[in-house]
């Protein structure tokens, strides 16, 4: 063998030993990935492109759902008991957050906040602790333009409209989101006297929704048209099903969700429903990119920034197959 080839056979060699331990490194990592409300299909999404990235990159992931507080901490110390190195959550509760930070620097854990922002003990966000979410205010404000065009392009008599605001505003993101499409409205030429607050009680589901739109009814029997914003699509959609229980013709309101995921049978429905769209967040990049983050932050130190935020497409009955295709999220 010559010199020149012998070296070339040490490189070569070297090289393969070196791809080796670093794939063995990789797949050596576990993160967690919890959410508040697995039965979300929103959630159900994050964890899907979460595990996409863990298949890329070669890193495991645990899907825990967590819907209290104390769940999420005996999760965090089972992750530290099984390895893990870090986790993403989506707390369910913002007010959790102090005990989550504490707890996972008890375990030795790496965290990343994805969509609810931890908030302190004197009721600011939690700026220290690093978190990706959605542009909530721009993303309402896209609500509130397309719920007011909407109602010019029926050509109602604004003066017969009432503006029907799901709200939820133990949680600042979807206090954003719905005051965001309050605004915009109001900011176009929509009365803001003509203007309803139906706060949910509990959690933000379908049923808390409805329950919550039917007491706004009882109090306004004489409005004729609604317009239907709310934090996601399962606060509209419980606006949409309220509407429909008192026999208001579908033709006569119009709802625009968040998310864009959780209302794909209800776009499906042949026979369309007074759910017109909604605006589409990036459950790939919730789900894919975070992993991803936390997962390069672990293993080679990069840390993540601190706020990025995401944001949202319009999608409706005409558009949504389209375009949900091309984000990945249907088949
Ligand atoms: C919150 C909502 C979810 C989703 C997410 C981005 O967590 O509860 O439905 O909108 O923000």
């Amino acid at each position: 063998m010559t010199k020149k080839s012998f070296s070339f056979c040490l490189t070569l060699l070297l090289a393969l030993c070196f791809g080796l331990s670093e794939l063995a490194a990789a797949a050596e990592i576990t993160i967690g990935f919890l959410v508040k409300q697995p039965e979300e299909q929103w959630f159900q999404l994050e964890w899907k492109f979460a595990d996409m990235a863990g298949k890329d990159f070669g890193f495991d992931v645990l899907k825990i759902g967590t819907p209290d507080g104390e769940k999420v901490l005996s999760a965090i110390d089972n992750l530290g008991a099984n390895g893990a190195k870090g986790f993403v959550i989506c707390t369910p509760d913002v007010n959790l957050g102090p005990a989550i930070v504490s707890r996972a620097q008890a375990n030795n854990l790496k965290l990343l906040a994805v969509d609810d922002r931890f908030t302190g003990p004197d009721g600011k966000d939690i700026e220290s602790v690093h978190y990706l979410g959605i542009s909530a205010r721009k993303i309402g404000q896209e609500v509130g333009r397309t719920l007011y065009e909407q109602a010019k392009a029926k050509g109602w008599d604004i003066k017969e409209v009432g503006f029907c605001a799901v709200t939820f505003d133990e949680l600042p993101t979807i206090n954003d989101r719905t005051e965001g499409a309050i605004e915009k409205a109001v900011e176009l030429g929509f009365p803001a006297n003509q203007v309803y607050r139906a706060p949910i009680q509990g959690r933000m589901e379908i049923p808390t929704a409805l329950d919550a739109v039917n007491v706004l009814l009882t109090q306004h029997p004489e409005i004729k048209y609604w317009l239907i914003a709310g934090g996601n699509d399962s606060c509209v959609l419980g606006g949409v099903r309220a509407m429909e229980g008192r026999g208001i013709p579908a033709a006569n309101a119009v709802g625009v969700g968040i998310n864009g995921t959780d209302c794909i049978p209800e776009l499906e429905k042949s026979n369309p429903t007074s759910f017109y769209g909604s605006i589409l967040l990036s459950a790939r990049e919730h789900g894919y990119k975070t992993a991803e983050m936390l997962y390069k932050w672990i293993k080679d130190g990069v840390e993540p920034p601190l706020d990025s935020r995401t944001a949202g497409t319009l999608i409706t009955r005409d558009t949504f197959r389209k375009i949900l295709k091309d984000e990945g999220i249907t088949d």
